[in-house]
């Protein structure tokens, strides 16, 4: 077997995992921890919302959010611990923006990418 035959079986596999995984969060359960969120850890979660306020030197950032199902929450404004701070040159306070997150411990998350938003 040749090594990009076993990459794109590795691929399938996992995206499998991803989708039951996914279904099984969605349908018993609702909350951000325990065993199951556990599982989420190092998955990307995509999102879009607006910008209330940076925290440069703290590295935060405050999103309105939509709903994110892959996590599950609903809509909501909170703040968040940026994967590095540069990122925050890039937006400004009212600005739409498409970001990406991930899982950084109990019931946290850290913002991982940030671009304006595609609408
Ligand atoms: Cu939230």
């Amino acid at each position: 077997m040749n090594t990009l035959r076993i990459t794109t079986m590795a691929l399938a596999l996992l995206s499998a995992t991803d989708l039951a995984l996914a279904d099984d969060m969605n349908m018993k359960d609702m909350s951000m921890s325990g065993p199951r969120a556990d599982k989420m850890t190092g998955k990307v979660h995509h999102a879009t919302g607006i910008v209330k306020k940076m925290d440069a030197s703290a590295g935060q950032v405050t999103i309105s959010h939509g709903p994110i199902n892959s996590i599950p929450w609903p809509p909501m404004t909170m703040t968040f611990a940026v994967k590095d701070k540069q990122m925050l040159r890039q937006v400004t306070a009212g600005e739409k923006i498409d970001f990406d997150l991930v899982r950084s411990g109990k019931d946290q998350y850290t913002v991982t990418k940030i671009s304006p938003a595609h609408d």
